[in-house]
């Protein structure tokens, strides 16, 4: 300790410290005798004062300050802040007192720990065996009746009981977000599987087996929080991963591409979707002329019009469609070397989706039909698997493109720059408390660790100063890092004070840095902390100055070539729902002449699409619209099958789905129980569905229990169905109407069924008369009855299969 010369005069300094220390005294120690702990107390301050004295002699000068400069033209990586740890710790201690502990202060602080940042089992609750206490802890003697002048008489105003209880209720809302108000999280695991730390040095992909705990939430954009799920519109896959080095969020949507190129034009895009402004509607709808108007007048949306009327935009379950970061970010390896990267989410059960007819319909069956499903698949072990792959180039690479990486509505596409798995996502949790976790959750472009950068995207720009600023009105101010959702597992030191519902005690006096008083610390991470590349502009835009400018560089003009990509991509059935689609919604436009600026852009897409809306909508075909740069001649990818739906068929299982299998008095209980375990085994979801709840009689005089009758679960809220075995249940259900229309749905709706030989009938009844030759519909498994009993595994196979896409004709055979 070779602080400077004050302590030459001990005596002197005591007395003149115990004077400046006269408020302090008497906390000091534990000593019954005043005297001894006045003495005690003093001796203890003097050596705090000398141990402050020595911290801060021992860092003369600030060290790191000429590295601050460019120094004949060269920056200097920032070095680590100079520190140094004190020989007494109360030299860094806001007040000697902090020994004396009580069951409510506790110890004192644990030199270099924040402890707000550890699990969240720090802040579960659970109340079992407790009885019911005000918010001060004051057990609650009635919960039951307010305190009143007599059985008959005014409320007092003195009740703080009630007064507590009532105010707090009429608090209990905040904001609900902008866009993605509705959604459902979930918690999980990222798991490395390969080693990328040639590409980067991110602390997820730090080690092949690493787990990173993770918290996810899926959404859709445009609807409020209470708005229904299978609604058509673009679904939000935003990840935050609580690393070792922060927590990085990589906020992403189901559709790779958006509808504008600059965040200027954000706030216009929403407004146009969003409800109309005079009467407030439709809800969570983009069928109507407000947003029509908006995309036909901003061509640069065409592309992402074309995945948004694809069946993309109506996902059978969050579990079986695919995340994309969107945006080209950078990675960054310990060289600092960095490699430009898009991000890809890629489920295992493969890409499906619902029929538009069966989407509306599940909208009024079950409102919650993403969320329950979520919530069932991973109540139930299914736990939702995502492979995290990455497409990685250089910005050479990039330039010779025929489209800017830069630009949010352009793809790489996978022929161009194939997928690479580097990853697992599991999620294996649920959260206990929505509002707690998945609503206050903060998602932040922003939020990235090192190994991870920017690139100057101007969509994501305008993200990295929004979301922080979205956050700030949601969840009422700038602590929203301290809700136990958002809080990182990285413990966080810095100077940030203050502010509305901080939690934080902060140790010692210094709230500054550089500082001497706390021997530097916090102090900055230098080679170890984030830093953001040093990016260099490609040569030919280097040479010249740059200017302060309101522009778009000049390939982001082409707005048509990806967009005849994705729909020159897509199988004839998935270009038939996208023309079905645009005339569902424009039908719902009324305006003509937006929709005659729709067709007018699709007749740049394609013609035989254009031909087709504009026969629907019973309107001539316009004129194309201009064009602010012809497309691109020759693509460099002209059709990619990766953009179908039908590429990612799944790895084979029928996790979590549900499967109806109708029964009625006198079914062949051996069969059904057969198909039932069978479907278990396979990780599916069966249920017994009757007309009324309470048993059917099996044909050999059993009690088979209905589960679900269909009034209460409709044809829509199953994958899959199993028609009843024994002829005389199912000429029971031909004569039931909402037994035929449950039938007739399956069948509408393309969705397996095993049909009995014996219950054919009942498909008959149902209206499907015309049946496609053999093997022409794979959806339906005609078995005969007294092989019902080994029918499980190849009905199991076909409900694999998704959808029987063949069967749908114009109109709808049933
Ligand atoms: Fe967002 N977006 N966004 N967005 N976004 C928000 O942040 C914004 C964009 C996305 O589950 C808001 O916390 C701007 C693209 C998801 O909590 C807000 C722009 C993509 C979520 C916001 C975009 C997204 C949001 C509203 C254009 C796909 C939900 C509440 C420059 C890559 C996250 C909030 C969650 C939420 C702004 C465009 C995805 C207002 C300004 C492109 C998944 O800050």
């Amino acid at each position: 300790m070779g602080g400077p010369s004050v302590k030459t005069t001990g005596a002197r300094t005591r007395r003149s410290l115990l004077e400046r220390a006269a408020t302090a005294l008497g906390s000091g120690t534990s000593s019954d005798n005043a005297a001894v702990r006045n003495l005690a107390t003093a001796d203890r301050l003097e050596a705090k004062y000398d141990a402050t004295e020595a911290l801060s002699a021992s860092l003369p000068h600030n060290p790191t300050k000429p590295a601050e400069y460019v120094q004949g033209g060269q920056v200097t990586p920032a070095p680590e802040g100079a520190h140094a740890a004190p020989d007494n710790l109360d030299a860094t201690a806001s007040t000697i007192s902090e020994d004396n502990t009580s069951d409510k202060n506790g110890s004192k602080a644990t030199p270099g720990t924040n402890p707000n940042n550890g699990p969240l089992q720090r802040h579960r609750i659970d109340s079992g065996g407790r009885a019911i206490t005000t918010n001060q802890g004051v057990p609650v003697a009635d919960n039951q009746h307010s305190l009143r002048l007599g059985e008959r008489g005014p409320t007092l105003l003195e009740d703080f009981i009630l007064r507590e209880k009532i105010t707090h209720f009429d608090h209990e809302r905040i904001p609900e977000r902008v866009v993605h108000a509705r959604g459902s999280g979930a918690h999980g695991y990222f798991e490395c599987t390969e080693d990328i730390t040639a590409l980067t040095k991110a602390a997820p992909f730090a080690k092949v087996g690493k787990r990173t705990p993770v918290f996810v939430r899926f959404s859709t954009v445009a609807g409020e929080r209470g708005s229904a799920d299978a609604v058509r519109d673009v679904r939000g896959f935003a990840v935050k991963f609580y690393t070792d080095e922060g927590n990085w969020d990589l906020v992403g949507n189901n559709i790779p591409v958006f509808f504008i190129q600059d965040a200027m034009k954000f706030p216009d895009v929403v407004h146009a979707v969003k409800p109309e402004p005079h009467h407030q509607m439709p809800q969570a709808s983009s069928a109507h002329d407000t947003f029509w108007d908006f995309i036909s007048l901003s061509p640069e949306s065409a592309h992402m019009v074309m995945w948004q009327m694809s069946d993309r935009a109506i996902p059978r379950s969050y579990r079986t469609m695919q995340g994309f970061g969107v945006h080209t970010f950078r990675f960054i390896n310990a060289e600092g070397a960095a490699t430009l990267v898009k991000f890809h989410w890629t489920p295992l059960l493969g890409t499906h989706s619902l029929d538009w007819d069966e989407a509306v319909k599940i909208n009024g069956a079950d409102p919650d039909f993403h969320r329950r499903d979520l919530w069932e698949a991973i109540e139930g072990g299914a736990f939702p698997e995502y492979l995290l792959q990455i497409q990685t180039f250089t910005e050479e690479q990039a330039a010779q493109w025929s489209f800017d990486v830069l630009d949010a509505t352009k793809i790489v596409p996978e022929e161009l720059v194939p997928l690479r798995t580097v990853g697992r996502m599991v999620l294996d949790r649920n959260p206990d408390y929505f509002f707690g976790e998945t609503e206050q959750v903060a998602f932040c472009t922003q939020h990235v660790v090192p190994g991870i950068d920017f690139t100057n995207d101007p969509l994501l720009q305008g993200r990295n100063f929004s979301y922080l600023d979205t956050q700030i009105t949601r969840l009422g101010g700038p602590n929203f890092h301290l809700i136990p959702i958002n809080a990182p597992v990285a413990e966080v030191h810095n100077n940030q004070r203050d502010g509305f519902h901080q939690h934080g005690i902060f140790r010692g006096r210094v709230n500054y840095e550089p500082n001497s008083l706390a021997g530097g610390c916090p102090f900055q991470a230098g080679a170890r902390g984030f830093s953001s590349f040093a990016e260099r502009l490609l040569a030919q835009q280097a040479t010249a100055e740059p200017t302060k400018l309101r522009a778009k560089p000049e390939k982001f003009a082409d707005h048509y070539t990806q967009a005849r990509l994705f729909y020159a991509s897509q199988t004839p059935v998935e270009q038939y729902h996208i023309a079905r689609a645009l005339r569902f919604e424009l039908t719902r436009v009324q305006t003509q002449a937006v929709r005659a600026r729709v067709v007018a852009m699709l007749r740049n897409i394609d013609e035989g699409l254009a031909a087709t809306v504009a026969r629907d909508l019973g309107m001539a075909l316009p004129e194309p619209l201009p064009m602010a740069r012809a497309p691109v001649e020759a693509p460099e990818v002209a059709v990619s099958p990766a953009l179908s739906l039908a590429a990612r068929p799944g790895d084979g299982r029928i996790l979590a789905r549900r499967i109806a299998l109708l029964v009625g008095d006198g079914v062949d209980g051996a069969a059904l129980e057969s198909v039932y375990q069978a479907l278990v085994q396979a990780g599916a979801v069966p249920r017994y569905v009757g007309a009324r709840l309470g048993v059917v009689q099996t044909s050999s005089g059993d009690a088979l229990p209905v589960e679900v009758t269909i009034e209460a679960a409709p044809s829509v809220l199953f994958d899959a169905a199993m028609l009843p075995p024994g002829a005389g249940a199912a000429a029971t259900m031909a004569a039931d109407g909402l037994a035929l229309e449950f039938v007739q749905q399956q069948y509408r709706h393309c969705k397996p069924l095993l049909v009995p030989i014996g219950a054919a009938l009942l498909l008959e009844a149902a209206g499907v008369t015309t049946l496609p030759e053999d093997g022409g519909d794979p959806g339906l498994l005609f078995v005969p009855d007294d092989q019902l009993a080994g029918a499980g595994e190849e009905f199991i196979r076909r409900i694999a299969l998704h959808r029987a896409w063949q069967r749908q004709t114009e109109p709808p055979l049933v």
